[in-house]
This record gives structure tokens, sequence and C-alpha cells, in this order.
């Protein structure tokens, strides 16, 4: 099967932020292009690229950017394809100044904005995921089964907390 998932990073230097949306992916059996493509320092391979995105077989385009992060924006500008930014943290903002530029877009061009980090790298994907599963029955009960495993852990822990606080 050809990628249904492309994960664009501004910088190669956002790959170590973007662990968790690979693990998750693959994890799920989910087929992804990566690519590093910038907004500012390759803007017509950006252009191209979300332009041909859907004639290749992506599904969702997940894109990470660090600083004035206008890829995510740039991507959804030439694709009605659904798209997700991860904001990459850097000094001296800490990814606050990422998180504004993704998540302010104008009306009618949406980039849906998860939080910086692990957490959104690893959220990006399970939106991908979740959105993929609505045609695909089989995804769907892997998603389902994802959610039970995380439940059951929670509740693992919460037993073993009363254990060690002798409450139970
Ligand atoms: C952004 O600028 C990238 O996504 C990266 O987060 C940031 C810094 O890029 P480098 O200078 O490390 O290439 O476009």
């Amino acid at each position: 099967m050809s990628a249904q998932v492309a994960v664009i990073m501004g910088s190669k230097s956002d790959l170590p932020s973007l662990k968790g949306a690979f693990d998750t992916l693959r994890s799920f059996g989910i087929e992804f292009e990566a690519r590093v493509i910038s907004a500012h320092r390759t803007p017509d391979t950006a252009a191209e690229y979300a332009k041909t995105a859907e004639e290749r077989g992506i599904k969702i385009l997940i894109c990470a950017a660090g600083m004035a992060a206008h890829l995510a924006g740039v991507i959804a500008a030439h694709t009605t394809l659904p798209v997700i930014g991860i904001p990459m943290a850097s000094e001296p903002f800490s990814g606050f100044d990422a998180l504004l530029a993704m998540v302010q877009m104008p009306p009618g061009i949406p980039v849906s904005t998860v939080t910086a980090g692990p957490a959104g790298a690893k959220n990006a994907a399970l939106t991908a995921v979740s959105i993929l599963a609505l045609s695909d029955a089989a995804l769907k009960e892997k998603l389902k089964a994802f959610r039970a495993e995380q439940t059951r852990k929670v509740e693992e822990a919460d037993a073993a907390l009363q254990k060690e606080l002798g409450l139970a």
C-alpha cells in the first residue's frame, strides 16, 4: 500500500521531537512519507509537495516546524487534505512562538494544531490514525485496543498507588 500519511518537518533538527509520531504510526502499521521541507528555505518545494500529495494517495499531512512556523499553514493553503501542525520548541520562546504561528490561521485555511513536544507528536499521529480509522474497520479495532490498553495501565498504576500508600 502507498503512504497515507505525510510527515513534513521544517528542518532535520526537528527530527528528535518527532520520534513519538513515527513510533505511533509504525505501531498502527500506517505507511508514511517523511520529508524535510521548509516554508521559507524551500518554498517552491513546499507548494509542489502539497499540491501533489493527494494524487500520490496521501490522506493526511502532519507538519512540524519551529520559530516562525509557517510550514503547516503554507501546506494547508495548497491542499484540501487535513493538515495537523506540531509546534517545535526552540529558544528563546520554547515553542510558544510556533504554537501561535500554527494555531492562529485565518478562517478558511485550518491547521489542526496539537501541543509542542513529545505529547504533540504522539497526538498528531493518533489524530491521523483516528481519521484513517473512519474508513478502515481493522484500524478502528486497533485504535480501540490501544485505548483499552492505555486504560488498563492507568488502572494498574492506581491499584499500585493504593497499595504503596497503604490505602487498599
Ligand atoms: C524552522 O526553524 C524549523 O522547523 C526548525 O524548528 C527551526 C530551526 O531550523 P534550523 O535552523 O535548525 O534548521 O523552520
